[in-house]
């Protein structure tokens, strides 16, 4: 097998100074959640180790997450796709298509056979022999299948490809479902969102890439340094949820203030992801931060749990948490209902006790 360029190898050749490639190992440091104690090793492995060969493919979805990759922030995608590996095949960004296009996804698993990362978007169309999802002229199935077989380690990459996503919605005519049953014994990091984050996919790439093992994951096989913390615990409404100050309906004087939005149907509290930390476009927003509840887009099934605008239990029914959600975020999610009712109680105290001030000043201010 040929020899290939490592990073630094690659910024040489470029004529991108050592400066910048410190830059950016600091900024892949970050990005792959690591501590800056590991950042010489970080600079040791891009020195040395071959960039990845990465094989790129995509079921039933709505490419949501590819534009959402396209949009990452440090490093720019276009920088981790043209600098940082080698992107051989990609159904939405390569410009070639048709037999050659189809060849050359032979040749380089061929090639590169057990050393290659296969990123998987969108789900898996089961029924009927998979005819409602094909690609290069068979089923996706297969493709996902054959793919799976020589790969080193695969990144399923939002939530129809853990799950199943919005395919897999009742009644799933399909018989859509997540890629990891399909692919045998080759291991699978879950990247859920919908769409997921662009930066947890840059870090996890390059994670492989460069140390050559998954990185932590939790039980649900998510990289934990992403997936640990609930929406909630990081929101920045959170003090509004302490304090009981909720908006009641979308257009209310609460909404506009940016009260918390755990009335009008917010999943925050059931849901683990890092929205409310990285955020989408180099750090600039976030659903809830639009004014937009969190409807639980990393969990599974979420389509099915509309309307979304409905509320989390203790005002209705149990919400599915994810899995690893289920033990911790139905136990959490008692607690957060406890914690509301709570919040209410002491705001409602609190406005009793100012009305009451309130009269006695308005008396004192007659005498
Ligand atoms: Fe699904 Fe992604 Fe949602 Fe869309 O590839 S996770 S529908 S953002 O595009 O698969
Ligand atoms: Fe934020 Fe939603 Fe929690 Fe309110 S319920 S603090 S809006 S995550
Ligand atoms: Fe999805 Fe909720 Fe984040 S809807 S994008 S997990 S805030």
């Amino acid at each position: 097998m040929e020899k290939r360029e490592s990073l630094w190898e690659r910024c040489l050749r470029k004529g991108i100074s050592r400066r910048s490639f410190l830059k950016g190992c600091v900024a892949l440091t970050a990005m792959m959640g690591l501590s800056t104690e590991k950042f010489q090793e970080v600079v040791e492995a891009a020195e040395a180790k071959p960039l990845p060969v990465v094989i790129w493919i995509h079921g039933h979805e709505c490419t949501g997450c590819d534009e959402s990759f396209i949009r990452s922030g440090a490093p720019l995608a276009s920088d981790l796709v043209l600098s940082q590996i080698d992107l051989e095949y990609d159904h939405l960004l390569s410009a070639a298509s048709g037999e050659p296009f189809e060849a050359h996804l032979k040749e380089v698993m061929e090639k590169y056979k057990g050393s290659y990362i296969l990123a998987v978007e969108g789900a898996v169309s089961t029924k009927d022999n998979g005819v409602y999802c094909m690609s290069g002229g068979r089923p996706f199935t297969r493709m996902l299948q054959e793919a799976a077989a020589g790969a080193a380690a695969i990144i399923a990459y939002g939530t129809c490809a853990v799950s199943g996503g919005i395919q897999a919605a009742k009644p799933n005519p399909t018989g859509s479902a997540g890629v990891s049953p399909y692919v045998g014994a080759t291991p699978v990091i879950n990247v859920p969102g919908c769409p997921p984050i662009p930066e947890v996919m840059t870090g996890v790439v390059m994670h492989v890439a460069l140390f050559g093992t998954l990185p932590p994951l939790d039980g649900e096989g998510r990289p934990k340094q992403f997936y640990g913390n609930r929406i909630h615990d990081t929101c920045y409404r959170r003090p509004f949820f302490d304090a009981g100050m909720f908006a009641e309906n979308f257009d209310d004087a609460g909404a506009k203030a940016g009260w918390c939005l755990y009335k009008l149907g917010c999943r925050g509290p059931e849901t683990y992801n890092s929205c409310g930390n990285l955020r989408w476009f180099q750090g600039m927003s976030y659903p809830i931060q639009s004014g937009a509840p969190c409807i639980g887009c990393s969990n599974a099934n979420f389509w099915d749990d509309a309307p979304f605008t409905k509320r989390l239990p203790g005002y209705g029914k149990l919400g599915n948490a994810d899995k690893i959600g289920l033990g911790v975020g139905a136990l959490a999610t008692v607690g957060v209902v406890a914690h509301a009712a709570g919040s209410i109680m002491q705001k409602r105290k609190r406005e009793e006790a100012e009305e009451k001030q309130a009269a006695k000043d308005a008396a004192a201010s007659k005498d």
